[in-house]
């Protein structure tokens, strides 16, 4: 179908094919496909508030990993709206960023989080709506959209200090969801586990929106628990997939090494019964491919993506999957490697990753620039990302910025962390960086110089952090020094940043 004819949204109108089917498992029980459509239709009608379309309104709302998202998200699309989804770990700062930048006209929460959205909507006067506030009675019509409406908008933190809201159309989200049921074999009689942030691509598309569009049950923990991931895969009734970041994998890892030797067994016997594990987000140490493999019997399927492309590359479903590599393009998606001359790399030689195709987000919002930047002239996506290939084969090999970190699979921007840091009263130079670690891939740590006669702790800093700034990205390691190291400009040289934490790493008693 073409991105212009006009047709009601694909994912919503799958929907309809099996009402009766459980679409939703949480801790409030299961829910079936036709209640998520009454239920939207009637949330919609709320939000349209007797408009006949929200023509692309910003909805930013905050819900648990529960039915209610889906009810929320779903109303916004079908009323015409774009979803902006918050999340749960973000202090008011980061939120009310988040609804300023998106100009979202109507805040929506469940009552669980109604006070975290309540003085951002008393001081910039959006009218805040809570999910118990939808109406009754469905809407007389819905409008009717094409492909090409703004869907969503995503915030990711790049080489800029904010983060920058991606933003996906209808057409482009179907992209990035029917090249992973192609890839990964998503059908009706599937049951994925859901324990990801849902404001982010892994959550929203890979599990929520792939598992709703095959017809299949997506069951929903509140929040990632290692412990309570472990005892749903220890009696495995039903489930067949489950999709985390490895730090989970690592964490599960440690869980289950914790474990007594009857409950590791009855845990991992419980991974057998599932068809497909797979990993993401970040780099997927061979160790933990291996530690795994041991532990649950699966070749952890290890895939590549980003928030404004989706997924790009993916091992087999089946056949061979070299341990470090993330496979090959994933159907409709065209990806090269390029030097710095923008001319495509030879086989084995590093090269940045730029992608092509329906799966391409359309705009960062409101950022005409930073969009501009973001593509080639001839309309090839920069991811920043360096690989090689070995005969097709990708292998991801870093990125080109040092600014960002990604740690626990969250991206985050060391000049936006340096930003907030920089208004700590005690601290007058600041470097953030990556340093690698075991558990979260990297963790965010920081090299201050403070101001004369002032003192500052780790704990103080992250006590102060979290106020500001969402706890992921708040540094776990702080170094305080007398000068940090500039180059000839007065520019931080950050690898020699990184130096002096893995010196001071190194030299700690064990
Ligand atoms: C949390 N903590 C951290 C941390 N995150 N410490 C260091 N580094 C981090 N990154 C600290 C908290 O401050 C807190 O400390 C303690 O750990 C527990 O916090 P928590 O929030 O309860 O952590 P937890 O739930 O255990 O979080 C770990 C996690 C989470 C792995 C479950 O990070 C997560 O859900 N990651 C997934 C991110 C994701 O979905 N990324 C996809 C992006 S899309 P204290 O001091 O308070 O006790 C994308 C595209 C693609 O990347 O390809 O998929
Ligand atoms: P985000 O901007 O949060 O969507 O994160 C996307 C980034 O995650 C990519 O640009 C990569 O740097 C990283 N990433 C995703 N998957 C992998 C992977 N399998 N291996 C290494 N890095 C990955």
């Amino acid at each position: 179908m073409s991105s212009t004819t006009r047709q009601p949204i694909p994912l919503v109108a799958r929907a309809d094919q099996h009402p009766q089917r459980t679409a939703i498992i949480d801790d409030a029980g299961a829910v079936t496909y036709g209640a998520l459509l009454d239920q939207s239709a009637r949330a919609a009608a709320t939000l349209l508030d007797g408009a006949d379309d929200l023509g692309e309104a910003r909805i930013a709302f905050l819900t648990p990993a529960d039915r209610s998202y889906v009810v929320t998200q779903w109303a916004t699309w079908r009323a015409g709206g774009i979803a902006v989804p918050l999340c749960q770990q973000h202090p008011e700062p980061e939120l009310r960023y988040v609804v300023e930048d998106a100009q979202a006209s109507v805040l929506v929460a469940h009552p669980q989080f109604a006070d975290r959205l309540r003085p951002i909507a008393e001081s910039t006067g959006v009218p805040l709506l809570l999910t118990t506030q939808f109406k009754q009675a469905p809407p007389p019509s819905l409008p009717a959209l094409d492909g090409s409406r703004r869907a969503m908008i995503v915030y990711t933190s790049g080489t800029t200090s904010r983060p920058k809201g991606a933003v996906t159309t209808h057409a482009g989200l179907t992209a990035q969801i029917t090249c992973l049921i192609d890839a990964w074999g998503w059908r009706e009689s599937d049951h994925v586990l859901h324990v990801l942030p849902l404001h982010h691509v892994h959550g929203i598309v890979n599990v929520l929106c792939c598992a709703l569009w095959a017809g299949a049950t997506c069951e929903m923990q509140p929040k990632f628990d290692a412990g309570a991931v472990w005892r749903r895969l220890a009696a495995p009734e039903g489930l067949t997939l489950f999709m985390a970041v490895p730090t989970i994998y690592a964490m599960l890892i440690r869980s289950w090494e914790a474990a007594d030797d009857a409950a590791k067994q009855r845990m991992s016997e419980g991974c057998r019964a599932l068809r497909l594990m797979i990993s993401g987000s970040a780099a997927l140490p061979v160790s933990t491919l291996e530690r795994w493999r041991t532990i649950s019997g699966h070749t952890l399927l290890e895939r590549y993506g980003m928030t404004e492309i989706g997924m790009a590359l993916s091992n087999p479903l089946d056949g061979e999957q070299r341990p470090g590599c993330v496979g090959t393009p994933l159907p409709g998606m065209n990806v090269r490697l390029v030097d710095e001359a923008n001319v495509e790399v030879a086989d084995g030689a590093p090269g940045e990753i730029q992608v092509r195709g329906p799966a391409v987000f359309r705009e960062y919002w409101n950022r005409s620039d930073a969009t501009a930047e973001a593509f080639t002239d001839d309309g090839w996506f920069r991811t920043g990302d360096v690989a090689a290939h070995e005969s097709g084969i990708y292998r991801i090999l870093g990125r080109e910025s040092v600014d960002i970190i990604k740690t626990g699979g969250y991206k985050v921007s060391a000049l936006e962390i340096e930003d907030v840091l920089r208004t700590h009263e005690a601290i007058d130079q600041v470097a953030v960086i990556g340093i690698d670690d075991e558990q979260w891939g990297q963790r965010v740590a920081a090299s201050v110089v403070l101001c004369e006669g002032r003192s500052l702790t780790l704990e103080a800093l992250r006590s102060w952090g979290k106020q500001q700034l969402a706890p992921y990205k708040v540094p776990s390691r702080l170094m305080v020094v007398d000068d940090l190291p500039r180059n000839a400009m007065g520019k931080v040289t950050k690898p020699r940043v990184a130096e002096m934490f893995v010196r001071a790493e190194a030299s700690k008693p064990p």
